[in-house]
């Protein structure tokens, strides 16, 4: 006899990660569920997955999605993820990415109570929360510092998610990901940003690049590998919270310079440093140290700094031809 698929429920389900970890758990024979917010498009839709609606800000209709739906395993992918715009709506981000995760983990413990179901939580916690960091590489014992209302509001759903494993005995993990990024990553991130401008001037429909901090250092992965983890994390005898990185740092600049010279490009031909792009409070280093899921688990990332950005910027310039294309058919009529 066929054992029924397991149900998976993502929130955050048409994003860069939410549409890999859809297309990796299709793969395993998972029926997929997806929570995409009221007024977003339909960027990164994965033919398959169930869609439904919701917002974080609400929740009112959170455990009926559970009691329709049944998930075995909910990936909490969905926030307001941008650094700086965070700066500008510090309250809406506090409200979506920190009181967003509470309402799941509450929805996920009321239906339980009526249900049964212990339904296993993943929450996508953030390397942004090292911060101001006090040790590198950052590790699972690194003390926080958020530089950032979004990195404060991860910081309480972190904890929140603790909280509910430790008082309610829930099955609920935090994934501690460093950047990570592929040609799905949203056009104002800045390896997409860069990646992007840096194909529409190779093919001549742009010039300039406008940036701020080249200085900064992340721990660049690919969006592909750490959906694996999320997905090994939940597959664990016990909930726990796991680092993901590379191990490796580079800065903003070593990035453009790896784009621009893919292309044969000068970058210093063509970027311009904007104050527009500088934060108030910048997290200037990380660097991640995954041994803990490495040997719980055995992740490791396949794609490296070079692969990355060979991937990212072989896309963007396929969009950019198009784009040409489209211009050169449609002529902009006045
Ligand atoms: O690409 P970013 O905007 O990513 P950031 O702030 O590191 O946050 C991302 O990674 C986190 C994981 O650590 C996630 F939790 C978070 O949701 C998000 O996905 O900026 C990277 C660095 C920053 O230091 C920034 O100051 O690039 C610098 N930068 C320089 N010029 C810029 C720009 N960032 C952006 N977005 N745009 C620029 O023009």
């Amino acid at each position: 006899m066929n054992r029924p698929a397991r149900v998976a429920f993502i929130t955050g389900a048409t994003g860069q990660d939410g549409s890999y970890l859809a297309e990796l758990l299709l793969g395993k024979g998972y029926v997929v569920h997806g929570l995409v917010a009221g007024g977003s498009g339909p960027t990164n839709r994965v033919a398959g997955v169930h869609y439904h609606t919701g917002d974080l800000a609400d929740g009112t209709n959170f455990e009926a999605l559970l009691w329709d739906t049944r998930p075995a395993e909910l990936y909490h992918l969905a926030a307001q993820s941008h650094v700086q715009l965070s700066f500008e709506i510090p309250v809406y981000t506090a409200d979506v990415t920190g009181l967003g995760t509470l309402r799941w983990l509450e929805a996920i413990r009321n239906h339980r109570d009526r249900t049964g179901d212990n339904i296993r939580f993943y929450q996508a916690s953030s390397s942004e929360m090292f911060g101001k960091v006090s040790e590198t590489p950052q590790t699972e014992l690194t003390p926080f510092h958020p530089r950032s209302p979004y990195a404060c509001a991860k910081v309480f759903a972190y904890w929140q998610t603790i909280n509910h494993r430790e008082a309610y005995n829930l099955f609920a993990c935090n994934g501690i990901l460093f950047n990570h990024e592929s040609p799905r990553r949203g056009e104002t991130f800045v390896t997409r940003k860069i990646t992007r401008a840096a194909a529409r001037i190779k093919v001549g429909l742009q010039q300039t690049l406008k940036l701020g901090n080249l200085e900064a250092r992340r721990d660049w992965g690919f969006a592909g590998d750490y959906v694996e983890a999320m997905w090994l994390m939940l597959q664990q005898d016990q909930p726990d919270d796991f680092v993901i990185a590379t191990g490796e740092t580079h800065s903003v600049r070593e990035f453009l310079e790896a784009t621009f010279n893919s292309l044969n490009l000068d970058w210093q031909n063509h970027v311009e440093l904007d104050q527009q792009f500088l934060r108030p409070s910048e997290v200037d280093l990380l660097r991640g140290d995954a041994s803990k899921a490495r040997e719980s688990f055995g992740w490791t990332p396949k794609v490296g700094f070079r692969d990355l950005v060979r991937i990212m910027v072989e896309a963007d310039l396929l969009l950019a031809r198009r784009e040409l294309q489209i211009q050169t058919l449609v002529p902009e009529t006045v």
